[in-house]
């Protein structure tokens, strides 16, 4: 989807006038060089608003476009409450309060300026009152106290978006970290006058936590356990409101040359995120989703209840982990969304590996010099079991984050290696994987399809024959030891 947005001409009255504020606030501002008077119109809580629209709302990963008309509307977003059961990761489901039936609710787009006439409507087989927070409020409780609403009502209050920005919004009914935590939150984005500047995808990301009296991964319907909450030990970490949300089919998609806008949110309700992209760096950053732009940063901390614009360039084709840097939560708890870009390769730009050689230690260090035989010599074949155990500590390090320690992989994400037809039917296509990746390439195990992206890990001869006899005698697979001098023969080839 391409997205115009208007350019903003500048007299040469303005641009002093912008030297003039950028040499006393030395920083550079939302939308580059805006302000209201040079908009052409009057401050933004005393512009007048001339006519009335609802806005499309959008769930994530969509964002809805922007407005073509800069004059301040009013603008009408109707929110239905509803609370309902759905998974939050494959075999578990939990009982989520919602804005509009997901998690996150709906992406709210209106402009700097805009009157917002919100309408809060609980549904009546809800069975607790809710409200509605906006971070972009100027006024109490950010709209909580005028929009709690019981089941069966609806609610309704106006504001003026006076501060362009990315925001929040939440319940915040008592026990207010509950009602976050159980999935009640979204993002509002209030476009600065003269519009942000132009970007051919935009993404909507929320991350968000979830406490659950079963360990992760213990299947069935999970209450809510108020304990871990208020001990900040989530089971779940996530995008967009379940495991695997923004993973494999339903990743993040864009072309080589797409300039990317990523709306990020932070729910919290307590963890603060150190949001990032492998292998991307975020050249334009709204930091916090405010005013001030950062340039040239690959992890953003967003904080519990905030959000940040980042912006890049996408480069080079491929499947980019979007995560949260607190590592173990993107590999264990589901704090894990792909972007996959399609386009030509540009080597100058990344090579990919260009070698793999025998090294020899410089002179005069302790290790000495040696020829590679002696380095490397042709090891004997060692026993089955010392095989297996090899392959099982170098599995543990190189293959369970995606596969899991179970060898049951991720629906949709990473395929199952246990009774896999795939890995079991011949033992030269695990070696030509694991000497060579995959790169995004369609592959079929077990009759469901995986779009795979798997990197070169590196490995000797030697390493990919234990690993390959470990996978291929556990989880109920049999075969016989895999051998170095089988993986050799197919690296030359
Ligand atoms: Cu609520």
């Amino acid at each position: 989807m391409k997205i115009a947005y208007l350019n903003l001409l500048l007299s040469r009255a303005s641009v002093i006038r912008i030297v003039l504020l950028l040499a006393v606030s030395a920083c550079i501002t939302f939308a580059g060089c805006h302000s209201n008077e040079k908009a052409g119109g009057p401050a933004a809580d005393t512009a007048a608003v001339s006519g009335e629209y609802s806005p499309a709302l959008t769930f994530a990963p969509n964002v809805p476009p922007a407005r073509s008309s800069a004059a301040p509307k009013k603008v009408i977003v109707d929110i239905d409450v509803i609370e309902k059961v759905m998974k939050l990761a494959d075999g578990v489901d939990y009982t989520f309060w919602t804005f509009g039936g997901k998690v996150p609710g709906p992406f709210i787009r209106v402009q700097e300026g805009d009157e917002v006439e919100l309408h809060l409507n609980n549904n009546a087989n809800n069975k607790m009152p809710h409200n509605i927070d906006l971070h972009a409020v100027n006024g109490p409780g950010g709209g909580a106290e005028a929009t709690m609403t019981v089941p069966g009502h609806s609610s309704v209050f106006r504001f003026r978006a006076l501060n362009p920005g990315l925001f929040v919004y939440h319940c915040a009914t008592a026990p207010v970290g509950m009602h976050i935590a159980n999935g009640m939150y979204g993002l509002i984005l209030v476009t600065p006058r003269g519009g942000l500047s132009y970007a051919d995808r935009e993404f909507y990301i929320m991350q968000g936590e979830f406490y659950t009296k079963g360990k992760n991964g213990e299947p069935g319907l999970q209450p809510f356990d108020m304990d871990k909450a208020i001990k900040e030990q989530p089971e779940y970490v996530v995008f967009n409101g379940s495991v695997n949300s923004t993973t494999g089919a339903n990743a993040l998609q864009a072309k080589v040359g797409d300039r990317v806008r990523i709306y990020a949110g932070n729910a919290g309700p307590n963890l603060v995120s150190s949001f990032h992209v492998i292998g991307q760096v975020f050249d334009k950053v709204y930091m916090e989703g405010g005013s001030q732009v950062n340039q040239n940063v690959a992890t953003m901390l967003i904080p519990a209840g905030g959000a940040e614009i980042v912006e890049f360039t996408c480069k080079e084709p491929g499947t980019y982990n979007i995560v949260d840097h607190s590592i173990f939560r993107a590999f264990n708890q589901g704090a894990l969304a792909q972007l996959v870009v399609t386009g030509p390769a540009d080597k100058k730009l990344y090579s990919g590996k260009l070698a793999d050689e025998f090294y020899n230690a410089p002179a005069g260090d302790d290790a000495g010099k040696k020829d590679k035989a002696a380095i490397d010599p042709p090891a004997p074949e060692p026993s089955f079991a010392d095989r297996f155990k090899d392959g099982h500590t170098l599995f543990e390090s190189n293959c369970s984050g995606c596969h899991q320690a179970t060898g049951l992989g991720l629906p949709g994400s990473f395929p199952p290696l246990a009774k896999s037809d795939f890995l079991m039917s011949r033992q030269d296509k695990g070696v030509g994987i694991l000497l060579h990746g995959i790169n995004n390439e369609p592959i079929t195990v077990n009759g469901k399809h995986f779009q795979g992206v798997m990197p070169q890990l590196s490995l000797t001869d030697d390493q990919i024959a234990s690993i390959l006899t470990y996978v291929r005698n556990s989880w109920g697979n049999k075969s016989d030891a895999v051998k170095a001098s089988d993986v050799k023969k197919l690296r030359g080839q």
